[in-house]
């Protein structure tokens, strides 16, 4: 009978964490001798161990996955694994837009923990929403990111073999893939134990429940989720997994990474975005809030905008895949078809997302994961108006995904909605 391999994973203490790690080359290399360092545990997301580790030499990360959803606690047993995919995701994206995401340091399968570069003075872009950071180049890092990586990691541009076998490789992330599948598409359209809102909106998450179009749009977004594989995705990007200075942007975690459509994540961004614009009014007096409410439009715009320069310069000069399409057009004297070609494909990515943002502004407000810019607004009553408002931009952009042919006609409904 083959032995059972007894695994050596441990989760890290603030304790342990200097001797269980303290030979580890790559550590101390950068940290010096592990004698010198201090440990502190700052993890707020809802999955994982975060440690920052510091010396007289330098700092860095160490992010480490627990048996469970922290968010909840060890009645929801999760595998390890997410942070192989977390390693093979994160190789990739970097790889195709270089320098926008934490340098690897360190990867050991096993204990399921990553040493990543330390960002600092970083802050969550949520917390930079909520406060004053100027933020004048975070729409162009974004857009170029999710070109990039959009593009990059589909068949537009890769080869056969390669882009199959990530297909696989990913493919095998089924238990993050299913919370998403279940969190995003279905739970905020159903009486589930995860859900939770402001009380104040008991009757917007009964009308939910009963809003046919609303479900038949979910659901044909979950089927487009579950069966489109487009591209690598980040699978979790949102404004929780994004870190600023206003200079720099970085994009964190990547666990929930599979193949899918590249309007998920697109949607599952510009979602949060207008979700920080609704909670605005919850956070500062009106003419302040219009301020900042304009500034996050204008993020909003610059990230689609630089998004369809980018995806369409690609096109143009990077098309080497398997679905380059080049003999049909450029290869028959048909240059005028691809510009079609991309027209179109700029189009279906378009209505995409619109939906994909629809669906997450739905499941940040009424599932279980919420978003800190609407859950950091003390009133109760202004949330739940703050709420009201991003519920109502939310269905419009998941039942209506076709209905708007600019960026500037949706942010034009976001306005005229948070006038209300
Ligand atoms: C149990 S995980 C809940 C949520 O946290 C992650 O950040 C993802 O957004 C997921 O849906
Ligand atoms: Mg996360």
């Amino acid at each position: 009978m083959k032995a059972l391999k007894k695994s050596r994973y441990e989760p890290l203490t603030t304790e342990s964490l200097q001797w269980r790690l303290a030979s580890i080359g790559a550590l101390t290399e950068l940290l010096g001798s592990a004698t010198g360092w201090k440990v502190r545990e700052v993890g707020d997301g809802n999955l994982n161990l975060i440690f920052i580790v510091e010396s007289h030499h330098g700092s860095l990360v160490i992010k480490q996955a627990l048996p469970y959803a922290r968010v909840v606690g060890d009645s929801w047993p999760m595998s390890l694994d997410r942070t192989f995919f977390e390693f093979n995701a994160l190789t990739r994206l970097e790889a195709r837009d270089p320098g926008r995401l934490p340098k690897l340091l360190y990867f050991d399968e096993e204990q399921a923990l990553m040493a990543m570069e330390h960002l600092h003075p970083h802050v969550i872009l949520r917390k930079a929403l909520i406060g004053d950071t100027e933020l004048p180049h975070l729409g162009k890092h974004l857009g170029h990111y999710l070109a990039r990586t959009m593009f990059r990691g589909s068949d537009l541009s890769m080869n056969a073999a390669h882009r199959k076998a990530d297909l696989a490789l990913f493919s095998r992330n089924v238990e993050l893939t299913g919370i998403t599948e279940d969190l995003f598409f279905t739970d905020p359209f159903i009486v589930h134990p995860r859900n939770r809102h402001t009380p104040g909106l008991e009757d917007c998450a009964r009308a939910v429940r009963k809003d046919m179009d609303l479900k038949l749009a979910a659901r044909a977004l979950k089927a487009k989720f579950c069966s489109c594989a487009e591209t690598l995705l980040h699978g979790d990007l949102h404004t929780g997994s994004i870190m600023v200075t206003e200079v720099d942007s970085r994009v964190i975690d990547a666990e929930f990474a599979v193949y899918g459509p590249m309007g998920f994540d697109i949607g599952s961004l510009l979602g949060n975005f207008w979700l920080a614009y609704f909670a605005q009014q919850g956070h500062r007096p009106a003419a302040a809030a219009q301020e900042r409410g304009t500034l996050i439009l204008d993020v909003i715009r610059t990230v689609w905008e630089v998004f369809v320069a980018e995806f369409s310069a690609l096109w143009r000069h990077e098309r080497i895949g398997i679905l380059s399409g080049r003999e049909f057009f450029e290869e028959s004297h048909d240059p005028l078809g691809s510009e079609i070609a991309l027209e179109q494909l700029l189009t279906k990515i378009w209505e995409d997302s619109l939906g994909f943002a629809g669906i997450e502004m739905h499941r940040r407000i009424l599932g279980l994961a919420h978003a800190a810019e609407l859950e950091t607004i003390a009133d109760e009553d202004r949330r739940t108006a703050c709420e009201r408002r991003a519920l109502k931009m939310g269905r419009a952009l998941a039942v209506h995904q076709d209905a708007f042919p600019t960026i500037d006609a949706v942010n034009r409904l976001a306005v005229s909605i948070d006038s209300q």
